[in-house]
């Protein structure tokens, strides 16, 4: 499924709001814990990214029901942050592909997804590159942003991640990526970033775990945020 069906299901639910799917602990807890959060959360999430926490936690067969049972209600974002040499990403994404996962984030540093990318779109699955991280002392990103904008722009990746705790990054994407590479925010409440800001320097979706998974009331905080996000998106 290619980020397209993201932004519609965006504009169907009025949210750019994503969910990291981070529960970590024993399986039984986290599996129904994954699927009380998935029920009650539909009308403000419109995307799912699991990575090692969940998968670790309730293992690949967990994942892939979890996946089976919502697929149709959301987009799911495979977060394994891949570097590998090219053979191994492709294989690697198609059996991400193969369990039902519509899109994969990868690391740009490698310079490794060149074929991938391509690959990727024949599976009809996307490819999100890592651009930029949100936490402090991410100094090597920094360093290269420069050469990273301009390979993910050239390999024509789906999407990039840029920390929502560094806007002017997100605005220097949007400027340099074409409309089409939409841009994921991550660290949005927990690591500082306030809800809707990311959007206002133009990313495209926020993503967000702790804030809503570790709230006394998680379907209040979605709402929560994606009320900012009109907010912020009505105020451009
Ligand atoms: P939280 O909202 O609980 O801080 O979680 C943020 C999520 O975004 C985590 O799943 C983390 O792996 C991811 N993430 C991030 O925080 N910063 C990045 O630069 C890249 C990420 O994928």
């Amino acid at each position: 499924m290619s980020l397209a069906n993201l932004m519609s299901k965006a504009e169907e639910k009025g949210s750019r709001l994503i969910l990291a799917l981070d529960l970590l602990g024993p399986k039984d807890y986290c599996s129904s814990r994954a699927v009380y959060l998935l029920s009650i959360l539909r009308d403000y999430v419109i995307g799912v990214k699991i990575g090692h926490p969940l998968t670790l936690s309730i293992g690949i067969k967990g994942v892939l029901d979890i996946i089976k049972q919502y697929s149709s209600e959301y987009f799911f974002i495979a977060d394994f942050k891949l570097a590998d040499v090219p053979h191994i990403m492709k294989a690697t994404v198609k059996v991400l592909v193969d369990m039902g996962f519509n899109a994969v984030i990868t690391h740009l540093f490698p310079m490794s997804i060149d074929e991938l990318v391509p690959f990727s779109h024949g599976l009809n699955a996307s490819i999100i590159g890592v651009l930029m991280m949100s936490h402090k002392g991410a100094i090597l990103f920094e360093k290269n942003l420069s050469v990273l904008l301009d390979y993910a722009r050239g390999v024509g990746v789906d999407g990039v991640v840029v920390g929502a705790t560094k806007p002017m990054y997100i605005k220097l994407a949007r400027e340099r990526l074409n409309r089409d590479q939409l841009i994921f925010a991550p660290g949005v409440i927990r690591q500082g970033a306030t809800a809707g800001e990311a959007l206002k320097f133009g990313a495209d979706f926020e993503i967000v775990g702790r804030a809503i998974y570790e709230a006394s009331d998680p379907l209040l905080s979605a709402r929560r945020i994606v009320e900012s996000e009109r907010e912020a998106l009505h105020d451009q």
